[in-house]
């Protein structure tokens, strides 16, 4: 398999935290591609022209993220990370969605500030941060769900979420008023895979 990576993304470390906790991570050779990179041929693989996008062994080009996770829980024999049905699935996918949610806004926010000074749209940043705030209650909220039990997508997402406000900040003290979500985030940065792939801006 082949993965369109960006070592900066959020959405490929979720595909890399679930390779590693599947034991995957060595059948998938990363390609280094900057989606922003006006000559970049992405679009060739994923027309909406962003990492990840994962070629399988079969060609079939896959995307986005819970997609791709979805399919390398397929490829798996151990226990999975995808409930397979019943209210347990619907839980697990709302929660991904939650935490990706939190990442949309969070990378709207940074592609936003990186934008020249008076293009920049206060409003606009204010309504995503508005989502992440929000979204983090309703984490630490739903917390008897992502705390303990089987890993899951939605502890997967939810751990790369947070990882990314620690990373580009787009909130300030996303702990604050949260102690189960950052107790949580605290044990679950901890694991080997987390830390296989904490971000870091190319030098
Ligand atoms: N929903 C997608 C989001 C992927 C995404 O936004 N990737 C960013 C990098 S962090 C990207 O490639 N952006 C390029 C662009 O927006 O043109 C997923 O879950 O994979």
């Amino acid at each position: 398999m082949q993965l369109r990576y960006s070592p900066t993304s959020p959405y490929v470390r979720k595909v890399m935290v679930t390779a590693l906790e599947t034991g995957l991570d060595k059948k998938i050779e990363k390609i280094s591609t900057n989606p922003w990179d006006p000559e970049t041929d992405l679009p060739k693989d994923n027309p909406i022209g962003k990492v990840p996008a994962l070629k399988t062994d079969g060609g079939e080009v896959l995307f986005d993220s819970p997609v791709i996770c979805e399919y390398l829980d397929a490829q798996q024999s151990g226990d999975k990370l995808f409930p397979a049905s019943g209210d347990a699935r619907w839980s697990v996918l709302k929660l991904q969605a939650l935490a990706d949610g939190i990442l949309d806004a969070a990378v709207a926010c940074v592609v936003e500030g990186k934008r020249p000074k008076e293009l920049q749209s206060k409003d606009w940043i204010a309504r995503q941060k508005n989502a992440i705030e929000r979204s983090l209650d309703a984490l630490e909220h739903s917390i008897s769900k992502l705390d303990g039990g089987q890993l899951t997508i939605a502890q997967i997402a939810a751990g790369c979420a947070l990882g990314y406000l620690d990373f580009r900040k787009p909130v300030d003290a996303w702990r604050k008023g949260r102690p189960k979500l950052a107790k949580w985030y605290e044990e679950f940065s901890k694991r080997p895979s987390m830390q296989a792939t904490v971000p870091k801006d190319p030098v």
